[in-house]
């Protein structure tokens, strides 16, 4: 499984890359003007989804740019895919995206999928980030490990805001109300390198309200296997009211803070 999916991730990064440097266009906008798909959005997606489907016919398929006709499969396993995680940045040629394809045991449901392999590619950095279930994460060869940090006011802090600005305005006051209390913040503005900016220790810790299935499935997954405790509030796993990733002390100080500035806010929490 990690072997297709790492395959099938770094040739999306080629296209996506090649794409890029020709030039992007926007197709539409989705929840709001902010929120665009572009036309490599979606030719990368069904290049994964077709080359997944050859390789695996019976699994199911989960991808952002159609989960209008995502596939349930016959086999048990479904694949979580965000195409181009960061379609801002890749707009702007800000080099900050990647392809983040994840297979998980179940279906598309965060609260109850099994993650099993996961890979999350930068194609700017030819960076390949990778794990399986139980058996570690690595940058290319390299395993990584979460930092150790305990110290709150220490804590480099990623997070990133909604496409709709009336939730951004909100998630505002939670960051005026954590920024005092860590080191520094940082925006980075894709999800999955987030993620993975904490397993491999670039990161102590990363919140963010509102993310999508594919967002986090593969980035969960490196982050758990490289020492994090990624959730939500809670018992409550990684999903839309909140995901939260640091090593588990560290994370134990965070959560509740987080929590009452999420209540404070008026943001849901569950
Ligand atoms: C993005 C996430 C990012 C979040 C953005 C957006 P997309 O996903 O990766 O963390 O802050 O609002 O949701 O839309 O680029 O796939």
């Amino acid at each position: 499984m990690l072997e297709l999916a790492r395959r099938i991730a770094v040739e999306a990064a080629e296209l996506a890359a090649r794409r890029r440097a020709a030039g992007v266009e926007v197709a539409a906008s989705k929840s709001s003007p902010e929120d665009v798909v572009t036309f490599a959005d979606r030719e990368v997606e069904l290049f994964i989804r077709s080359s997944l489907a050859d390789a695996r016919p019976n699994d199911g398929f989960f991808g952002e740019e159609s989960t209008d006709s995502a596939s349930a499969g016959t086999s048990g396993l479904t694949w979580v895919v965000d195409p181009i995680d960061g379609t801002v940045n890749y707009l702007y040629g800000i080099p900050a995206y990647n392809i983040s394809i994840a297979v998980v045991e179940g279906d598309a449901n965060p609260q109850t999928w099994r993650a099993l392999a996961g890979c999350v590619v930068n194609p700017v950095l030819g960076e390949v980030f990778t794990a399986t279930d139980a058996r570690g994460a690595f940058l290319g060869q390299q395993q990584l490990h979460v930092n150790p940090l305990l110290d709150l006011s220490q804590a480099l802090v990623g997070t990133g805001f909604s496409y709709s600005s009336d939730i951004r305005v909100k998630q505002g006051l939670v960051l005026a109300g954590l920024i005092g209390q860590v080191r520094d913040i940082r925006r980075i503005g894709a999800a999955a390198l987030d993620l993975c900016n904490v397993a491999a220790g670039r990161l102590d810790a990363y919140y963010e309200r509102g993310l999508s299935p594919w967002d986090h499935a593969a980035g969960a997954l490196i982050a758990r296997e490289a020492g994090a405790l990624v959730k939500g509030f809670g018992d409550l796993r990684a999903d839309r009211p909140v995901t939260l990733a640091a090593n588990p002390r560290l994370l134990a100080i965070l959560e509740p803070l987080l929590f009452d500035l999420f209540t404070s806010a008026g943001l849901e929490t569950d």
